[in-house]
């Protein structure tokens, strides 16, 4: 069985394989969509990014109980010296009005060790499954999650977490380069603006699907009943 999805049924090449597929579930973490982190500290509706947590909480429940798939956790963040924090990052997080590193409710900004940096508790991840810390948006940059996913024999993956726009986009484009197959879910997906969402949803679609899928976690869950 596959998922139905836009601009064409997931995955093209025939039925979901529970040991050939990841599901990525991308920086949930207090930064993002708890109270006092970056997200709200940058003076965002952080009702956009908590969305998610419902719908992926489910998805997860459901995967969790299939022999053979891989979960992988990622979080964003930087040493406590910054000592991987580019400058042109750093600049642009204090224009922002949260500077990276700097002291907030939730301890330091996207620092590694502090409470908004951590995943939130109703995602957190499992001892077997893997947590792999960016220091950038895309999650394949300067850290070993090709390497993990190509030891495992893993060809498809499932996009959730946020942002839409940003570090799922990011993720998704560079997975796409590297031959994954790609599908992102609308409602375990979120950005800090609404238009950008979809927008970055619309781009995914584009040229017969130039980065992959696009589908919902209640048709994904459908699909996987038939496993
Ligand atoms: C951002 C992310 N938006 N996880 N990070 O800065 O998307």
């Amino acid at each position: 069985m596959t998922v139905e999805a836009t601009p064409y049924a997931w995955p093209y090449d025939g039925k979901i394989q529970p040991n050939k597929t990841a599901l990525l579930i991308i920086d949930m973490q207090t930064d993002f969509c708890g109270k006092g982190g970056y997200v709200e500290q940058m003076g965002y509706d952080l009702s956009l990014t908590a969305r998610t947590i419902g719908p992926i909480s489910r998805l997860l429940e459901r995967v969790r109980e299939i022999p053979g798939f891989t979960v992988i956790h990622t979080r964003e963040g930087h040493r406590p010296d910054l000592s991987d924090l580019p400058a042109n990052k750093r600049w642009r997080s204090r224009q922002a009005g949260a500077e990276i590193g700097s002291a907030g409710p939730m301890g330091r900004i996207l620092v590694r060790g502090e409470p908004g940096w951590e995943i939130i508790p109703e995602l957190a991840p499992l001892p077997e499954e893997p947590v792999i810390d960016k220091p950038g948006k895309g999650s394949f940059y300067a850290t070993d999650l090709d390497l993990i996913l190509k030891t495992r024999g893993i060809t498809h993956l499932i996009l959730t977490g946020i942002t839409t726009d940003v570090c799922v986009h990011t993720t998704m484009r560079e997975a796409n380069d590297r031959g994954y197959e790609c599908l992102i879910l609308e409602d375990c997906t979120g950005a800090t603006d609404p238009s950008n969402h979809e927008a970055a949803l619309h781009m995914v679609q584009m040229q017969g699907g130039v980065f992959g899928s696009v589908s919902d976690s209640g048709k994904l869950i459908k699909a996987l009943e038939s496993l």
